[in-house]
């Protein structure tokens, strides 16, 4: 199937198949790419990508932070997103920018090494989705904090304590992991934000405790303000998402995906809760052009 699809490299259109990196490639070695992960999605006039332009700005950030030299201007890297999805003719997609050190020498440093960059579109249907809504367990695996790395960088190294929580909780049976930061509280799943519905309002945490600050986090917060929907961000301890009357996760990929129950508690009655469902069919209004009021978040094909 990809093996159809062009990627963008480094300025130029290549088949999917010859976009090859040495073994040794520093990033493959250490963890070093940066990276954003964008949808794009149908709509009556073709498709639209999905935030397009905080998306871009977050990859700059991310490489300002890793010292990556992008070579090209926010303008060209959003352009050429634009031009491969006409040239894959995709119309429903996750875009995955990519950004990495291409030195193949041993040592760690790279300064001042040679980077690259590619862009790959691949169709991509539901992440985490099941009609009944996700069983998630509690890691015992902390989240990273910023003691320890940039979380607001979203880093390939960042990724490897998300893997370690999610082959956890995989492995026992679960769907997915939830990650309490360093001083227990609720940070949010290996890719996704949190939230969780309490009497009639959202309740998601803060920027202070340590997570990425999700695009669609941002995204669903304004559309439940417009529907009325009040959102608080604060702390959450653990047991508050065992008696919560809704639980969510947020993210690209996740897009609002519902959990239906943490360490094997049922959250609510077990099934989709109204807000979480009025919720899902308002983001999906929106990313497929159907809310006026948020048409601005759409960049037309
Ligand atoms: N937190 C983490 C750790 C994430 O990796 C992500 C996104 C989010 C929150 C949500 O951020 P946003 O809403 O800006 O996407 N994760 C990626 C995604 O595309 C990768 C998942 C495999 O959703």
């Amino acid at each position: 199937m990809k093996g159809d699809l062009k990627v963008w490299w480094d300025g130029k259109f290549i088949e999917y198949k010859d976009a090859k990196v040495p073994i040794l490639t520093h990033s493959l070695q250490y963890g070093s790419g940066i990276f954003e992960g964008i949808r794009a999605y149908k709509n009556e006039k073709g498709s639209a990508v999905f935030r397009l332009r905080d998306h871009i700005k977050r990859f700059f950030n991310t490489a300002k932070i890793y010292r990556i030299d992008l070579k090209y201007s926010m303008d060209e890297i959003s352009q050429a997103i634009l031009e491969l999805l006409r040239i894959n003719k995709l119309d429903e997609c996750y875009i995955r920018p990519f950004a990495f050190y291409r030195d193949d020498s041993i040592g760690l440093s790279p300064f001042g090494k040679e980077t690259s960059i590619y862009i790959a579109a691949v169709p991509f249907d539901k992440y985490l989705s099941k009609s009944s809504g996700i069983r998630c367990k509690t890691s015992t695996w902390r989240r990273i904090n910023s003691k320890i790395l940039p979380v607001q960088a979203k880093a390939s190294g960042n990724y490897l304590n998300s893997l370690i929580a999610n082959l956890e909780a995989r492995s026992l049976g679960f769907d997915e992991a939830i990650m309490l930061g360093e001083n227990g509280y609720v940070a949010e799943g290996p890719g996704e934000n949190i939230f969780i519905v309490k009497d009639g309002a959202l309740i998601t945490p803060p920027d202070e405790s340590d997570i990425l600050l999700g695009i669609t986090r941002d995204s669903i917060i304004k559309i439940a303000g417009h529907l009325g929907i009040k959102t608080l961000e604060r702390n959450i301890h653990r047991e508050e998402i065992y008696v919560a009357d809704e639980a969510f996760f947020a993210g690209t990929a996740a897009e609002i995906t519902p959990i239906s129950s943490v360490d094997g508690i049922t959250i609510g009655d077990g099934n989709i809760g109204k807000i979480t469902s009025t919720l899902i069919n308002e983001y999906m209004n929106v990313v497929h052009g159907r809310n006026e009021y948020f048409r601005d978040w759409l960049t037309q094909v």
